[in-house]
């Protein structure tokens, strides 16, 4: 008896002490990245979600956003190798800035691979999105939910673009990959990789004549007043955004507070995806207006104007989807195939 009451005490002691030492692992906040800003759907889905998990764990996780990517010195290339290293603890990242690490990423810019809304969700809510979760476990970052940047769009500050000829000779700043050097390279103008941060003053001085980015980024970065006067809506690829969280981090959590955490990244997920389309998507083109009113030419290309940008960057695209993997590739266009 004696005996058994001392195992049953320093059972209790165990439990007791894993408890303190469960307790005592939880930080007093967690850092979460993003590139955007609040004043965009991006940094809004970050606030969201922060205050989802705030609510759902009753106050055992606090998270601070630290939007236009601060901890890595504005360089949204490093933000994945951040977030493995736990320098991050969580990010909501886009596709694009983390394919250079993770070159499955890397799909959802492959010039014109999807045609519209139900392409994208095609691929983030089907058997893709699994594999490309699957792809991000292994690399030791916890994928929860998909969220949204947008189409990208086109703006210069030189002339309307109809066709990859009206490209020759402009700057563009691109991101990301050699996929988008690749790309407008192929169309004929002069592309240069740089960041958010840099992109801005670079508009601005004129130092790049354009840029690619969604609707929903272009209005609340006023890219008008940078010069920015003719937009075209090509749709030529869309970023999804991720809600990660750090493998460590993770592990630190109870099982009850990882599962509240899950549910609020898909929720703010879900949430992030109707705002990054509103105004924009279907027939409701409340922001287009908006551009066109601050005095942008936005140009709407023919469908025999579109085959020529897809004829131009189809080596790009073939040669990209051997990068990628061709299977991931094939089962891509046949689930958009399929929607
Ligand atoms: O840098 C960009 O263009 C942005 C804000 O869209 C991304 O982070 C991919």
């Amino acid at each position: 008896m004696q005996r058994r009451t001392f195992i049953v005490a320093a059972a209790a002691t165990c439990m007791l002490i894993s408890g303190t030492v469960q307790a005592q692992s939880y930080r007093a906040e967690y850092r979460l990245s993003t590139t955007l800003g609040t004043a965009f759907p991006w940094g809004q889905a970050g606030e969201r979600w922060a205050e989802l998990v705030k609510e759902k764990t009753q106050g055992r996780i606090n998270i601070k956003l630290y939007s236009g990517n601060s901890l890595v010195g504005g360089d949204q290339t490093r933000e994945f190798t951040a977030i493995r290293q736990g320098v991050i603890d969580m990010s909501i990242g886009s596709t694009i800035n983390w394919s250079p690490q993770v070159k499955e990423l890397n799909l959802f810019s492959l010039p014109f691979l999807m045609p519209d809304y139900k392409a994208i969700d095609a691929l983030t809510q089907g058997e893709v999105g699994k594999e490309l979760f699957a792809v991000l476990e292994k690399r030791e970052v916890v994928p929860l939910a998909w969220g949204e940047n947008g189409f990208r769009e086109m703006s210069n500050s030189k002339r309307a673009i109809t066709s990859p000829a009206d490209m020759k000779g402009m700057k563009f700043r691109v991101v990301g990959s050699p996929l988008y050097n690749e790309t407008f390279s192929a169309l004929g103008a002069n592309p240069t990789q740089m960041s958010w941060a840099d992109a801005q003053p670079a508009l601005a001085s004129g130092a790049v004549d354009g840029q690619e980015n969604p609707l929903s980024v272009f209005v609340a970065a006023k890219l008008s007043t940078v010069g920015q006067k003719y937009l075209t809506l090509w749709h030529y690829v869309a970023d999804p955004l991720i809600f990660v969280v750090n493998k460590q981090v993770w592990a630190s959590w109870t099982p009850a507070d990882r599962e509240a955490v899950r549910q609020a990244a898909l929720q703010a997920g879900r949430e992030n995806v109707e705002k990054a389309r509103k105004g924009i998507a279907g027939n409701d083109n409340a922001v287009l207006k908006q551009i066109e009113a601050a005095g942008v030419t936005v140009t709407n290309p023919t469908a025999e104007q579109r085959a020529a940008f897809v004829q131009a960057t189809r080596p790009v695209y073939d040669k990209w989807s051997k990068t990628i993997g061709a299977d991931l590739v094939k089962k891509a266009e046949t689930a958009i195939a399929k929607r």
